[in-house]
Parts: C-alpha cells; sequence; structure tokens
C-alpha cells in the first residue's frame, strides 16, 4: 500500500512538471476559452492518465496477453492496426513498417494525421489522448470512424506507449508538422509542438518507440520474419494497401513491398502456390450489408470469401474478422457451412449428382481439398472462446451464408465444367466416406479393432491418467533405450521412431494407415485419426517430439507436426502436443557437468567457468550420445526440462511449410532445407 502511495505522488510531481498544457498549435481551436477554464481540471486528468497507464505496466499481460516475443510483436500490430484503420476509411494508401537499428520500430503511413487540436473531453491534444488514454483508440468525438482493424486485443496506441522506454509522433496536417515526445511508460516530455512547415498535400502519421526493457525482460529483440509475414497477411486481407517493411539493422537492407489489388483471392493463390489445383480459377464472393449503431449513423459488415480446390484430402478454412485470425472459427464459418451444404445439395440433386434416397453431402466431404479464406470486416465483433479467437456476432452468420449462397448458385450456373469437377470431387469424397464407415463397421463386427493393441515397441507407463501421462517420440532406437531407462515410469511412455516416418503431405491416406510407424503413433496415442479423431479419448496430454538437433531431426519433426496437423488437429488445438529441447552442449569442470541449450548460454558458462582451454567441450550431434541419466536430468525431468509447446496459432505458415517442404515439387523442398535450415531447427508453429 504505502508503495503504492509513494508511486501516485511521483506522478503527481510529474503532473505538476507538465502544469501547463501550451499546445503551441498554429491555429488554435475554437474551443480555446473552454480549454482555458478546464486548465485546473487538466492537473487532474493528467494523474489519472499517469496512473492508467501505470496500471498497464504493472499488469502488462492484461493488455498484451504476454511480455515474451509475442508481446513485443502485438506492440507493433497495435501501432499499425491504426494506420490500417485510415486506410480502410479510404485516407492512406501506404504504409511502412521499419525496424530500426537499435530494435526501435517506426511506422508511417500517409493519412490524414492524427487531429492536432484540443479534444474537449481531456482537454489534450488528439495526438496526446490517443497516447495516453487507454481505450482512446481511433475515436475522437463526432468525427470519429469505427476502428475496424482493432487488433485481438484491441488496446490501442496508449498501451504501447506505456509499455516503452520511450515513443515519437510525428504529425504531416494541413500544411504543418507537429511533434510529441513520450518518455519512461508514456509520460509527456514536452506537449505538441509545431516544428514546422510542410507541403499541404503530404499529410500522414509518423510514430517510433523503443519498447521498455523493464517490461520485455525475454527479449527487445525484434524479429523481421514474423514482422514480415503478418504484414504481407494484412496486406492480403486489405486489397490494394501497399505495405512497406524494412529491416534497417542489417549491414545489407532488406526492404519488401506487398500490395495486392485481388486481395483474398491473391491470398488463395498463395497459400495454395505449390499444390497441384483441380483448375486455375479462385472463386470468389463479397457482399456488405448496412447496420444501425449506437450513435444513430450507419455502419457496414463486410464478407469476402475466396476459395480453391487442390487434389489433396485436406481442408482449409481460414477465417478472420478485422484481420485478426479466428482459429476458433464462429458465426462466419457456420454461415459459410450453411451456404456450402444449402448450394451444393441443392445443385447435386438438381443435376442428378445425388439419386433419391441418397443422404446429403456432409460440408467435410464438400470442403475436402478446398482451401478457403473468409475475411468480414465488423464495427462491432465479439471475439469469444479460449483465446478469444471465435466470433460471436450471430448476425454475422446470415449475412456470410447469404453471401456465399447466392453467388455459388451464380457460379455454378455460369460455369458448368467447373461445377460438374467439383461435384465429382465431392461425390469421390462421399463415397470414400460411406467405404471407410462400412469397413469400420465390418471390423467392428468381426470383433475388436486391429489397432487396439498397443504397439509392442511402445514403453508405456503405469499411469492411466491421461492428465499425467506423457508420450515422449523418440528418433533412433539408441536414443529410445536411452529414454526408456532414464524416462519416470509412471507417468512417461517412450515410443521409438525407426527412421523417417512417411511423408504425409503427399502419401494417400491407405498409404498412411499401412505404415507401421504411423499406425504405432495412432495406436499409442489412442484418440483415432481424423474425421473421427476423439481428443477426449487420448491417452497422454502431452505428445513430446524428441530428436536430434540437426536437419535430419528437423525434418522429421516437420513430418510428425504434418501429422498431428493433418489428422490430429485438435492435438495441436488443445496445446498437448511439445517439443522437447535436448541442450547442444556439455561443458565438464571440476568434475561437475553444465549444459548450454543455445550458443549464448554455452558463452554465458564459459565467462563463468574462465573457462581455460583443454576442459572438455562436448557438442551433441544426437541424443544418442547421452545415457539414459543425461537424458533425464537434461531434456525429461520436469523439474528441469524446457519444451516448447506447439500452437496452432499460424496455422497458414505451418500449411505454407508442410507444403513448402513436402508437396509434390521437390524444388522448393530443397530450396528450403538448405536456404533455411536455421528455421527449420527453431520452427515453433
Ligand atoms: F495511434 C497511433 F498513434 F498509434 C497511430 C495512429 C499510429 C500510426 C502509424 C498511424 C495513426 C493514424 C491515425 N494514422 N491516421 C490516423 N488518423 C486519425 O487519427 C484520424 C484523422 C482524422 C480524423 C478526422 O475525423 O478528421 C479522424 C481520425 C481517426
Amino acid at each position: 500500500m504505502a508503495e503504492e502511495k509513494k508511486e501516485v505522488m511521483e506522478e503527481i510531481k510529474v503532473a505538476e512538471v507538465n502544469k501547463a498544457p501550451e499546445i503551441k498549435v498554429s491555429e488554435m481551436n475554437k474551443e480555446e476559452a473552454q480549454l482555458e477554464k478546464a486548465d485546473s481540471k487538466y492537473d487532474a486528468e493528467n494523474i489519472q492518465v499517469l496512473e492508467g497507464l501505470e496500471a498497464v505496466r504493472k499488469r502488462p499481460g492484461m493488455y498484451i496477453g504476454t511480455t515474451s516475443s509475442a508481446g513485443l510483436h502485438h506492440l507493433v500490430w497495435e501501432i499499425v492496426d491504426n494506420a490500417i484503420d485510415e486506410a480502410l476509411a479510404g485516407y492512406c494508401t501506404e504504409v511502412t513498417v521499419a525496424i530500426n537499428e537499435g530494435d526501435t520500430i517506426t511506422v508511417i503511413d500517409n493519412g490524414r494525421g492524427i487531429p492536432v487540436d484540443v479534444v474537449k473531453k481531456s482537454g489534450l491534444s488528439g495526438v496526446e489522448t490517443v497516447y495516453t488514454v487507454l481505450h482512446a483508440g481511433g475515436k475522437f468525438g463526432e468525427g470519429g470512424g469505427y476502428k475496424v482493424s482493432g487488433g485481438l486485443h484491441g488496446v490501442g496506441a496508449s498501451v504501447v506507449n506505456a509499455l516503452s522506454e520511450w515513443c515519437e509522433v510525428t504529425v504531416h496536417k494541413n500544411g504543418g508538422i507537429y511533434y510529441i515526445k513520450f518518455q519512461n511508460g508514456g509520460k509527456i516530455v514536452e506537449h505538441l509542438q509545431k516544428i514546422g512547415d510542410c507541403d499541404p498535400d503530404k499529410n500522414g502519421t509518423t510514430v517510433t518507440f523503443k519498447p521498455d526493457s523493464t517490461i520485455f525482460t525475454d527479449t527487445t529483440k525484434f524479429e523481421y520474419e514474423i514482422i514480415r509475414d503478418r504484414m504481407r497477411q494484412v496486406a492480403y486481407l486489405n486489397r490494394g494497401i501497399k505495405i512497406i517493411v524494412e529491416d534497417r539493422r542489417e549491414a545489407d537492407h532488406i526492404r519488401e513491398e506487398f500490395c495486392y489489388a485481388g486481395g483474398i483471392k491473391e491470398y488463395v493463390l498463395f497459400i495454395n502456390n505449390h499444390k497441384s489445383k483441380l483448375f486455375d480459377e479462385v472463386m470468389y464472393c463479397e457482399g456488405n450489408t448496412a447496420i444501425p449503431v449506437d450513435n444513430g449513423k450507419e455502419a457496414h459488415i463486410y464478407v469476402e470469401v475466396a476459395m480453391q480446390y487442390d487434389d489433396g484430402y485436406s481442408s482449409n478454412v481460414y477465417s478472420f474478422c478485422n484481420n485478426v485470425h479466428t482459429h476458433e472459427g464462429g458465426m462466419h464459418e457456420i454461415g459459410f457451412r450453411d451456404a456450402m451444404r444449402r448450394v451444393v445439395n441443392g445443385y447435386a440433386k438438381e443435376y442428378k449428382f445425388l439419386k433419391d434416397g441418397d443422404d446429403d453431402y456432409t460440408f467435410d466431404d464438400i470442403t475436402e481439398g478446398l482451401t478457403c479464406v473468409i475475411s468480414v470486416k465488423h464495427p462491432n465483433p465479439q471475439f469469444e472462446g479460449q483465446t478469444k479467437t471465435k466470433l460471436g456476432n450471430s448476425e454475422v452468420r446470415r449475412i456470410v451464408s447469404q453471401v456465399v449462397g447466392d453467388q455459388l448458385n451464380r457460379f455454378f450456373l455460369e460455369n458448368p465444367k467447373l461445377a460438374r469437377i467439383i461435384m465429382e470431387k465431392i461425390a469421390t469424397a462421399a463415397n470414400a466416406r460411406l467405404a471407410a464407415r462400412k469397413a469400420r463397421e465390418e471390423i467392428r463386427r468381426k470383433g475388436g479393432l486391429e489397432l487396439n493393441t498397443l504397439p509392442g515397441k511402445l514403453a508405456d507407463c503405469s499411469s492411466k491418467n491421461p492428465e499425467e501421462c506423457e508420450l515422449y517420440i523418440v528418433e533412433g532406437n539408441s536414443a529410445g533405450g536411452s529414454a526408456k531407462n532414464g524416462r519416470n515410469r509412471e507417468t512417461q511412455a517412450i515410443l521409438p521412431l525407426r527412421g523417417k516416418i512417411l511423408n504425409v503431405e503427399k502419401a494417400q491416406a491407405k498409404r498412411i494407415f499401412a505404415n507401421a510407424e504411423i499406425g504405432n503413433m495412432i495406436t499409442a496415442i489412442g484418440g483415432g485419426i481424423d474425421p473421427e479423431f476423439d481428443v477426449t479419448k487420448i491417452r497422454y496430454h502431452k505428445v513430446v517430439i524428441m530428436t536430434d538437433a540437426d536437419v535430419d531431426g528437423s525434418h522429421i519433426r516437420i513430418l510428425l507436426l504434418t501429422f498431428f496437423y493433418r489428422f490430429m488437429r485438435p492435438l495441436i488445438a488443445n496445446g498437448y502436443v511439445y517439443i522437447a529441447q535436448p541442450p547442444l552442449y556439455k561443458v565438464e569442470y571440476h568434475g561437475k557437468q553444465y549444459y548450454a541449450y543455445n550458443d549464448a548460454q554455452l558463452e554465458n558458462i564459459k565467462q563463468k567457468l574462465k573457462l581455460k582451454p583443454g576442459y572438455p567441450l562436448q557438442r551433441y550431434k544426437g541424443l544418442g550420445e547421452m545415457d539414459a541419466e543425461q537424458l533425464w536430468d537434461t531434456t525429461m525431468d520436469p523439474a528441469h526440462r524446457k519444451m516448447i509447446r506447439v500452437t496452432l496459432k499460424d496455422a497458414i505458415k505451418a500449411e505454407q511449410i508442410f507444403t513448402d517442404l513436402m508437396g509434390d515439387d521437390v524444388e522448393p523442398r530443397k530450396e528450403f532445407i538448405h536456404t533455411n535450415a536455421k528455421f527449420v531447427k527453431n520452427l515453433d508453429i
């Protein structure tokens, strides 16, 4: 308590320093007089503001989810969202995102520029309001537009400011250049100043910030690839906007430009790049509907859907609301499903693909081999679900259903040849489903599924409580042996994998289930496989992939992840899949062993031990080089191990990697492995 009081006192002192809100804008606002009166009120407002930002600093997780690398990058998304909003409002055509030397970020847009005049409510300039008032968003009273891109947390620029060491904003507007700087978590150094004149046609906002290293204690390093990938996605989701991404840190700078006139239509082509398509056309629908909003005005819900079939078996429906990937689906996906079932089954009956008495095609039949991007823009999105990535607005269901229904019907009528190709593919999927069901019933009738007996290679654990059970899938028999001897027998099961498992992307379903290694894995995990995969039946709540830290190990890991992604997706979605982190080095010093899991740690150990040359330093080439005790100590002991939990967070990226690596084309696979061996090793999907 005392501590808190002290902090408040300090804030008051800061507020006093900032007392005179001299807003040196050239044309003082009409509300000048009122502002004068509000002057004394301003102190109180400012104190409140600082308390608000202090709350963000105390609990950053509540605002940006995490203070790890993901949270750090979240700051960038928050700032970029503002520029994208300006573009969606029709006032901005170009956004630049740059990583500078020293890992600061600059975002530039050519929009109208954040308002510089005074906002009545806070007595601050528009820029200051956006930057110091929590949830101020992009709304400025009457003139305020609706924030559309509003990110996952949608917390706005003030949160970025609160979590920054410093933050600078420059606005070009109406022929003037305005500048303000904030420091130490959002404290105003000096109020907004007009610092010069510019061409009245040159408008826009430039923001530069440096994340606070006392908040982002894990890392303050930005990853170009993460920013590049997200910006490319944003460019695909918002056609016509040019987004430039720069890394100014390297000796030879990187600069990439993304601008897609075709929007999500081009996105589908990008995702399907290396797949063999059923036909080249991308089916595309769009529409919008007006809804009333609370200020009495109208806003619009926009719907866009693009899709394309390939000759494969997996279904990939990616949905977005306001540029946020809605992993958990929601009303837009349900509306899409309604429309697909209605239109396809209607057409199939009319043109006698389905005969009287046949069951309707299921959604799974219809979407086998389909890649689809659904994007809706909503003025007031309701994000629900565990990870707040499920769209809850019920009105969206009908709108998507109507837009997709009408336009897909038209597509079928206008393209009878393509409609036939699609219907035949769907009929094949339905037949395969019926045949598989018959086969299962047959097996059940004969008594006992062959897959019911646990594989001999599995060293199972004694506990039968899945919540505490772990399955280690281990590369190679020798490492498998060490793992078996080193493990905790009660909760840890070991399944050694011999050689490379099957390439699941390329292989047909039939061959996949005939493969012994994959069969062992399915049986051991115990939940079956897609489309019957039942995550409630699985025998382990941790499935740990343990491979060597080399290119082969990476390849096996990707193969396994591909398999889980394709056939047991809920296993990943529920966070049950992990990647073990064996050490890369062992240092022996005075009879003690020190392990390093990366090069930085090795450096640390060397410095601590003042390692004189001659002391044994071992670089582990494979798990097989560790004995049972070492493997337990370094990689399997729950008290000391470090594992990476695999998430679906970037399913599109995973899809792309899997296809690049394992699809029919050999070239991208070779190229990927050669140029990207480092990334493959660090793959953290
Ligand atoms: F918020 C922010 F500071 F993070 C930020 C805002 C960062 C960046 C890179 C850009 C922006 C931003 C804000 N770009 N454009 C705008 N536009 C407005 O704030 C704006 C301008 C004029 C009007 C108006 O009604 O006249 C309304 C708005 C919302």
